[in-house]
């Protein structure tokens, strides 16, 4: 890898703030959550502006959490407000009053810029003007709206294929900017459409599809009410979706058994305090898990095989009460191949693999024999590893064992991440665009749409590395410091003609740039968008497929912004000129007429208008939610995977990065990790104790990290050691400070995700 010294820093600053650290916390949310809540929106916003932006949170008519994309209770809504204290600090980093106009830009180099450490350039403020890098230039400058449409679209019109251009989308797009956004680029020609899905749940959404025919989960909220086992895996609801551990503690107060699986005992997986009740005020702290699996990194395959193997013995035990016969010859393919599989496979191989002992496995086994309602819910923790595709499959082969699909109180959830991830995909965000879709699409715009798949998130940083890829625009996101090796990504962005970026916020991705660069600043959930005098309110699909409105209170901070889809209007315009077949002008004055185009183009959302301006939005249809698989054999299928250890050298460690408390993922709201126990620091390490003493390591040493992968190092500097409760061989690190040793390459067959939860490091000793 060349090193580019002359160019501003891709990576944070090796530097350390003064660390503190405390036992890690038992237990989630309660007073500190409302304290932390208000600490960070009163200190953003002011008083008034914060309670505006609070009140109107989540509520039927306001917005949409810009946070996770847990779902809305469908009848009450808490009176305290329905929103947690990581929704809270998501609103206060986007409805700062806080703004950077030209001047700032002016003072502050490029170079300098990226000396700071991410929160800092994050806390800069909200962007409030058009810049535009020249090239060679080492300051961004002012550029009026009309330029920098005529610009891009200059560079657009002038490659040698449309094919060269690659169009990104992060995952807070709105339904309505998503699905011009997908329009605007099939009309331009081509389907480079990588998305933050792609490093995200791809890999639930492949492994879904092949076995139940649909890539989104089954379950609603309701069915949490009512099922009997609740099976958490690789998620750490207590930070990244708070709001579900109300639903989890209602869950069992119902009398579900609550299973965590996860190589950290995260605190909202253990207990919650809820600090939207009143009990919760009064800090009782009723516990969520019934049961912990403590399991290793990536051990999920191996220990789901053993669970199976366990249910199929006590079938034979107790025969016709553990397995659901009857849905499984009626509804599934694959049971027999499956069951020979699994009855083949050595007991004590699966226990190491997963670092749980056969006695806790066979305990969890028994307590879900008799059990036929079971949900199991998944994230980053399953979705980031190389075999992701086929361990989800396995989750899958449990529920279908027990017949626990398409009916209430059972079923799969992969809880999503980014707030509208999943409708951004329902609205033809695809690198890989369905035929129906592109059918359809020619059918009713008129023109022809490009049919070869385009690149995903992987191969647009080949791509730009190669020189094919030539100009970058991105709807939202930080793709210099989201995606996999730092410095080759920043490298391959570097290569670029242009890099666009349609921004709320500064990040880390508008310093690292193409020769020349472009920042279009735009609304987020929480501002106020009238058009024509006229106030609109956009939507977006939940993690359970949802759609609601979502409609923005607050007064923009500053005259100079537009609408994500007023941006993209404006451009298709420039861009299209006179052979564009559809009237894009008029499109963004009335956010209706998007939704009549939605309504006929992708299937499930009649009566759009009408049916969305209810309370509480509707349901798309899901065909695995009522027990129907329209897979190739119209089955639901079995799946035989095979369990494989990843191989460490003696001298590594597997290494995942995660989320902090106080991050949204590359935006970091501050520096502590309340509930891990770490204050005002993220450079650190979490090691257990007996690698910390094989390396001669003591608690707080500074390290450097290193990965070795396809022959390249790859070093992240100075991180400090904490002795943490994981198993042997893991660890753990946050992201974004250690992407830099993610290598490019290592992705999960099938889905290309990268593996951000399996990256073999070397920890070794600071100079
Ligand atoms: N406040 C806040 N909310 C967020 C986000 C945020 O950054 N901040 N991000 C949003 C987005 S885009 C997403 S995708 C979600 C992410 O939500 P999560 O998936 O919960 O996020 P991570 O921090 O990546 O956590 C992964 C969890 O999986 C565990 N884990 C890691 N590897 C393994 C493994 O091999 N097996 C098992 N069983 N567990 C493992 C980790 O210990 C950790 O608890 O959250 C969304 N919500
Ligand atoms: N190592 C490692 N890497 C990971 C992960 C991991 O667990 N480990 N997780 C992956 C996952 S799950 C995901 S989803 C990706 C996330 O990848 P991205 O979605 O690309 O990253 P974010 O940090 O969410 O993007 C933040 C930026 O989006 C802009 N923004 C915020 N709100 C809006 C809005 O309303 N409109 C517009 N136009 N812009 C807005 C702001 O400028 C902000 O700086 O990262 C992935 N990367
Ligand atoms: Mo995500």
């Amino acid at each position: 890898m060349s090193n580019n010294h002359n160019q501003p820093n891709p990576e944070n600053p090796p530097t350390f703030e003064e660390i503190s650290l405390e036992e890690p916390k038992k237990y989630a949310a309660g007073y500190p959550a409302i304290f932390e809540s208000a600490k960070h929106v009163f200190g953003a916003m002011g008083v008034k502006r914060g309670m505006s932006a609070l009140n109107s949170l989540n509520k039927m008519d306001g917005f949409d959490c810009p946070g996770c994309a847990w779902p809305d209770p469908d009848d009450e809504r808490s009176p305290l407000g329905e929103y947690c204290e990581n929704g809270a600090k998501a609103v206060a980093e986007e409805a700062t009053t806080k703004v950077i106009y030209a001047d700032f830009f002016a003072k502050h180099s490029l170079q300098e810029m990226a000396e700071w450490d991410d929160f800092k350039i994050g806390k800069s403020g909200r962007l409030a003007q058009p810049m535009y890098l020249a090239q060679g230039a080492t300051h961004y400058q002012a550029i009026s709206w009309k330029d920098a449409f005529q610009k891009i679209a200059g560079k657009l019109n002038g490659l040698a294929s449309p094919n060269e251009a690659i169009f990104y989308t992060s995952g807070r797009t709105s339904n309505e900017a998503a699905f011009l956004h997908q329009l605007f680029t099939k009309a331009y020609g081509t389907n480079n459409m990588p998305d933050c899905s792609n490093m995200c749940h791809e890999s639930s959404g492949v492994a879904l599809g092949d076995t139940l025919g649909i890539g989104k989960g089954s379950v609603k909220l309701e069915d949490f009410y009512e099922t009997d086992a609740i099976i958490i895996m690789g998620q750490n609801p207590g930070t990244n979706h708070p709001r579900m551990l109300t639903a989890l503690r209602k869950a069992r107060k119902n009398g579900a058994m609550i299973i965590g699986v996860n190589p950290m005992k995260e605190a909202g997986l253990i207990a919650f305090n809820d600090p939207q009740t009143i009990r919760g005020l009064l800090r009782t702290k009723p516990t969520i898990s019934t049961d912990y699996l403590h399991i290793k990194i990536n051990g999920d395959l191996p220990l789901m095989q053993a669970i199976g193997y366990y249910l199929l013995k006590f079938e034979e035990e107790f025969p016709g009460k553990v397995l659901d016969q009857n849905f499984i010859n009626n509804e599934t393919a694959g049971f027999e191949a499956y069951k020979k599989h699994i009855l083949s496979l050595n007991l004590n191989e699966l226990s190491e693999m997963c670092g749980i002992s056969l006695e806790q496995i066979k305990d969890i086994a028994d307590k879900l024999k008799f059990k036929n309602k079971i949900i199991i819910c998944w994230a980053m923790g399953l979705t980031q590893h190389k075999n992701s595709v086929d361990t989800i499959k396995e989750v899958v082969n449990i529920l279908l064992m027990k017949g626990s699909i398409g009916k209430p109180g059972a079923g799969t959830c992969p809880v999503r991440g980014h707030s509208n991830v999943q409708g951004d995909r329902t609205m033809g965000v695809y690198e890989k665009p369905w035929k129906w879709l592109l059918d359809k699409v020619e059918e009713n715009y008129n023109f022809t749409v490009p049919r070869a798949h385009g690149f995903d998130v992987v191969e647009s940083i080949e791509a730009m590395q190669k020189g094919e890829g030539k100009i970058f625009f991105g709807l939202g996101g930080n793709f210099l410091s989201a995606t996999p090796d730092t410095k080759y990504t920043a490298e391959a962005l570097q290569k670029c003609e242009l890099t666009v970026q349609i921004s709320t916020k500064l990040n880390r991705g508008h310093l690292i740039t193409g020769k020349e660069a472009i920042i279009l600043p735009t609304f987020g959930r929480s501002d106020a968008d009238i058009q024509k005098g006229i106030p609109q309110f956009v939507t977006c699909e939940n993690s359970m497929g949802v759609i609601q409105k979502s409609e923005g209170k607050l007064e923009p901070v500053s005259n100079q912004l537009m609408s994500e889809v007023a941006i993209i209007c404006h451009l298709a315009t420039e861009v299209l000129g006179e052979k564009s077949t559809i009237d894009w002008l008029s499109l963004h004055h009335d956010y209706d007429l998007i939704r009549d185009e939605i309504e006929r183009t992708i299937p499930g959302f009649d009566k759009y208008n009408l049916r969305v301006r209810k309370e509480g939005g509707f349901y798309l249809p899901n065909s695995s939610r009522i027990g129907d698989f329209p897979t190739e054999n119209n089955k639901a299928n079995f799946s035989v995977s095979k369990a494989e250890m990843i191989q460490l050298k003696e001298e590594e460690l597997l290494m995942m990065t995660i989320r902090s408390h106080d991050q949204y993922n590359t935006t970091i709201y501050g520096l502590n990790d309340r509930y891990r126990g770490v204050h005002n620091e993220r450079r650190v390490i979490f090691m257990n104790k007996n690698d910390m003493e094989k390396r001669g390591l003591n608690k707080l040493d500074v390290v450097n990290l290193h990965n070795f992968d396809d022959d390249r190092e790859r070093v992240a500097h100075r991180f400090l050691v904490i002795p943490y409760d994981i198993p042997e061989t893991c660890c753990a690190t946050y992201f974004p400070e250690t992407n830099v040793l993610v290598p490019v390459k290592s992705v999960a067959r099938e889905s290309n995700t990268p593996t951000s939860k399996s990256v073999k490091i070397e920890v070794r000793k600071a100079e």
